[in-house]
């Protein structure tokens, strides 16, 4: 490991409820790249935080969870997509929740395939990311959600504070039928309804969550490798986690590019990260 494992992260593999692990791979950044050293800035700002959470009422240690570590900083998309699905599959495989932390949002896709088929993926993310290639690369981050609809079907995956795509997105999108909820939606009709009706959409019990970071107002993370105004709060973000987190099979968090901030985007990410631990022990 690189650095520090993430705060808190005392158990052992065979005892964890949660793994986590860390994809450092931004090989199709389209514009600002640096999400590489997401996973370690991530890490380092897990160690602000009391181990207490006084908003849930107990302490982050009850939870046992442990960290992988990083991957291999892989050179293609196809190379990472094989390791870290069977990294994905043999956490599963061992009865625990994957958690990773990119890099960029191509990881996710990689990640879901490690599952089984009957899951409902919910994202948070700017952008649709429904293109069925990107710079001749059909893992490409702006592509995760084609790849995730492709392997549990595009009725069981919808993205939340969408508010950006492309024509070409638009037309693949009503032809295939995915939903999707935009971010002035969630601001007119509050948080809690779109995640009502993000798990009505998916129709199903266990829950992965793909949390692009860019989902996330500019003002609140500016450091992400494609930056979007008219975002969530961190707090609309956080209800989503604390709603989630009990039926969650899997989660990844992404596109955190720690060199265009003053680290805040790293400490949100590392906050919510904890929120999902903690609430997948208040089943
Ligand atoms: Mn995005």
């Amino acid at each position: 490991m690189g650095s520090r494992g993430f705060a808190d992260a005392v158990a052992s593999f065979d005892d964890a409820r949660v793994v986590i692990f860390g994809v450092p791979f931004d090989r199709t950044c389209s514009f600002r790249a640096g999400s590489r050293w997401g996973p370690d800035a991530i890490r380092e700002a897990s160690y602000n935080f009391e181990t207490y959470m006084m908003d849930h009422g107990r302490d982050i240690l009850d939870v046992k969870f442990h960290d992988l570590g990083n991957l291999p900083d892989f050179s293609t998309t196809t190379e990472m997509v094989k390791e870290v699905s069977a990294t994905s599959e043999r956490i599963v495989r061992a009865g625990k929740i994957p958690l990773a932390i990119g890099g960029e949002h191509s990881i996710a896709p990689a990640v879901v395939r490690g599952l089984p088929k009957e899951v409902g993926v919910i994202g948070l993310d700017a952008h649709l990311d429904f293109r069925d290639s990107y710079l001749d690369d059909k893992w490409s981050h702006a592509c995760s959600q084609r790849r995730i609809g492709e392997h549990v079907g595009f009725d069981r995956t919808v993205y939340a504070g969408v508010r950006s795509f492309s024509s070409e997105e638009k037309e693949d999108r009503e032809r295939l039928s995915l939903s999707f909820i935009s971010a002035f939606e969630i601001h007119q009709r509050g948080i809690e309804r779109a995640v009502d009706r993000a798990l009505h959409a998916v129709g199903r019990e266990k829950i992965y969550l793909t949390i692009d970071t860019d989902a996330v107002d500019p003002a609140f993370a500016p450091g992400v490798g494609n930056p979007e105004p008219f975002g969530l709060t961190p707090l609309q973000v956080k209800a989503v986690v604390n709603t989630l987190a009990p039926r969650l099979v899997g989660m990844d968090i992404n596109e955190v590019s720690p060199a265009w901030d003053q680290g805040q985007t790293a400490l949100l990410a590392a906050r919510l990260i904890r929120e999902a631990i903690i609430g997948t022990a208040e089943k």
